[in-house]
């Protein structure tokens, strides 16, 4: 049974939703990344980065969300567009775009406004407008579109969701008047039965909540650790 190492962020969410999307039996492995088990060896052995999701299939070890997204693609065949070139091509540019551009930024994004100990009006411009850029464009893509590549829900409107379900902490509260069609697909996603389930794996455990010094400590490294 696939072994899938969870926190409830972003990034996990995607694979929650794949695999409770596709009806895969997997077993679900909490990291508390604010208690700093990401950083235990057995889990760095898995994901030398240190971070959530990942997951253990047998003999085959995959982290990074993207990824993760894809080998359980195809693996299962599921929630993939047609096997044309040319849409080969889209859903590869659209999930990088995401796994390089939208998470990057978002997670950017909340940190400086959310969780940065100084204020820094720069760096929070910049990743405010940067996050506020890709969003713009997924919801171009999706005024033009139903869904994020062809005409069929895939891993990439899955990924898109990891993040978009937090515009507004993103972006803040009045975010979602700029983006009303990525506002559209992730209500979609939402009200999916999958989605439900995989918005629940949170309580299932009780994680740290308090982002307190020992969360900093452990989620912010720089802090603590100085680069050489
Ligand atoms: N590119 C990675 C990013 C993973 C990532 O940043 N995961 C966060 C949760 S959303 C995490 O585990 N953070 C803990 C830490 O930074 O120590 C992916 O898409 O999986």
């Amino acid at each position: 049974m696939i072994k899938f190492y969870y926190h409830p962020s972003p990034n996990p969410a995607k694979v929650a939703l794949f695999l409770e999307e596709s009806g895969l039996p997997y077993e679900l492995v909490p990291v508390d990344t604010r208690k700093g088990e990401q950083f235990k060896p057995a889990f760095l052995a898995i994901n030398p980065n240190g971070k959530t999701p990942a997951i253990v299939d047998g003999d085959v070890t995959v982290f990074d969300s993207n990824a993760i997204l894809l080998y359980l693609a195809e693996k299962t065949g599921k929630f993939l567009p047609d096997a044309k070139p040319a849409t080969r091509g889209e859903l590869l540019s659209w999930l990088m775009f995401v796994a390089s551009g939208v998470g990057p930024f978002s997670g950017q994004a909340v940190h400086f406004r959310h969780h940065a100990t100084e204020k820094v009006a720069y760096a929070h411009n910049r990743y405010q407008f940067e996050a506020q850029r890709h969003y713009g464009i997924v919801n171009d893509r999706l005024t033009k579109h139903e869904y994020m590549v062809g005409d069929t829900y895939t891993i990439v409107d899955m990924d898109v969701w990891g993040w978009a379900r937090l515009v507004p902490f993103i972006l803040g509260d009045d975010a979602w008047a700029k983006f009303p069609n990525v506002k559209r697909l992730v209500d979609e996603i939402n009200a999916r039965p999958a989605a439900v389930r995989a918005n629940g794996l949170k309580d299932k455990f009780k994680f740290k909540a308090e982002m307190d010094d020992e969360a900093r400590g452990n989620m912010f490294k720089h802090m603590s650790v100085k680069a050489a």
